[in-house]
């Protein structure tokens, strides 16, 4: 018997039912997301042809000019995003200020937030890079979005999610209702349901961290992580240490297979006191989708979800993962600071 096929499109769209209130915008915004993840898919492919069809700033075989990945990601993000009614303001890890609407488009109900190609320091190494994208709904008084609407706690998202481009492209999302995976098939272009309600094991075997940074944790940090490495059967210690430096890929992979992601504040460094990760399109959409698929997320001292942004750009220190493993980690953060 050959297994059901579920499109991205599809699972969308039956999760509508779930929302008796839904006019449809919402499930198109996402429908367009995943459009988006193709195309920047497809450019990533590309990009270790880099000294064959030409680098950034250099016009290519075909003579166009080619363009950063980055840029090009949070291009197509917004192009895709920008017309369509569905979105009253945009923002991006690559504008410094919300990015509006065109005056000459109409204006929706929902604000969309991207960090377009998280991990962008691995894309010349060809190791896994990604896209995050967080959705709230509109709650300034203005026809157009403003700053109020982005500025809303994790736990006012309407969607959450994220692109992966590694071996194979996945778009992981939520919109509350559980988290599901589907890996894009390059054969037919579309994205098909390959990890359909995701449960993240409550205590997990691996911990990401880039312990380069060692010295510069707290010491309650520094404690937990020698805890992690300890030996005790009991407890499945020591765990293994598993960091790839691009946050999407290190979340997917301990989301998967159970553990903890953290990057703590850097106490040497008194610019830095707030962690390294932006709170709005990197730690709140994954502590959605972490809280969804029953695990958790917290800047070491109270959930990630429940903190009130203050700025675009705001960072944030973050343990995200297994449910068991950042109880933890607060309980060291806790007794030693
Ligand atoms: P990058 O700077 O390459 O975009 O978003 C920031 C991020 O990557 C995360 O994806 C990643 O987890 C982290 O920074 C890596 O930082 P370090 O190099 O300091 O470990």
């Amino acid at each position: 018997m050959t297994a059901k096929i579920i499109t991205i499109e599809r699972h969308i769209l039956e999760q509508q039912q779930f929302f008796p209130e839904a006019t449809g915008e919402f499930t198109y915004l996402l429908y367009d997301i995943a459009l988006a993840a193709k195309i920047i898919s497809h450019e990533v492919s590309k990009a270790g042809l880099v000294e064959i069809l030409g680098s950034a700033g250099e016009v290519n075989v075909q003579g166009e000019q080619v363009m950063k990945l980055d840029v090009f990601a949070n291009e197509t993000f917004i192009r895709m995003n920008d017309h369509a009614g569905r979105l009253c303001a945009m923002a991006s890890e690559e504008a410094a200020d919300i990015i509006p609407i065109p005056e000459r488009f109409p204006c929706g109900k929902y604000v969309l937030i991207f960090d377009p190609l998280d991990g962008s320091a691995n894309i010349d190494m060809n190791v896994s890079v990604g896209t995050i994208f967080s959705i709230h709904r509109k709650v300034s008084a203005g026809q157009r979005g403003a700053l109020e609407d982005f500025l809303q706690p994790g736990y006012k998202q309407a969607a959450a999610g994220y692109i992966i481009y590694g071996s194979s492209t996945m778009m992981v999302y939520t919109t509350g209702q559980g988290v599901h995976g589907f890996t894009l098939d390059p054969t037919v272009g579309e994205f098909l349901l390959s990890h359909p309600n995701i449960r993240i094991p409550p205590r997990g075997k691996y911990y990401s961290i880039n312990e380069g940074n060692y010295h510069y944790w707290s010491e309650g940090v520094r404690c937990y992580v020698d805890y992690l490495k300890a030996s005790d059967k009991a407890t499945g210690r020591p765990y293994s240490g598993r960091y790839i430096g691009t946050l999407v890929a290190d979340f997917h992979r301990n989301l998967l297979a159970g553990g903890i992601f953290m990057y703590p504040a850097d106490t040497r460094d008194a610019r830095k006191p707030h962690g390294k990760l932006r709170l709005l399109y990197e730690a709140a959409p994954l502590a959605f989708i972490a809280e969804q698929a029953g695990g958790r997320a917290s800047d070491g001292t109270q959930d990630i979800m429940q903190i009130q942004p203050e700025s675009l750009h705001q960072r944030v220190p973050l343990f995200i993962g297994s449910r068991e493993d950042v109880d933890k980690t607060e309980q060291f953060i806790r007794q030693s600071g």
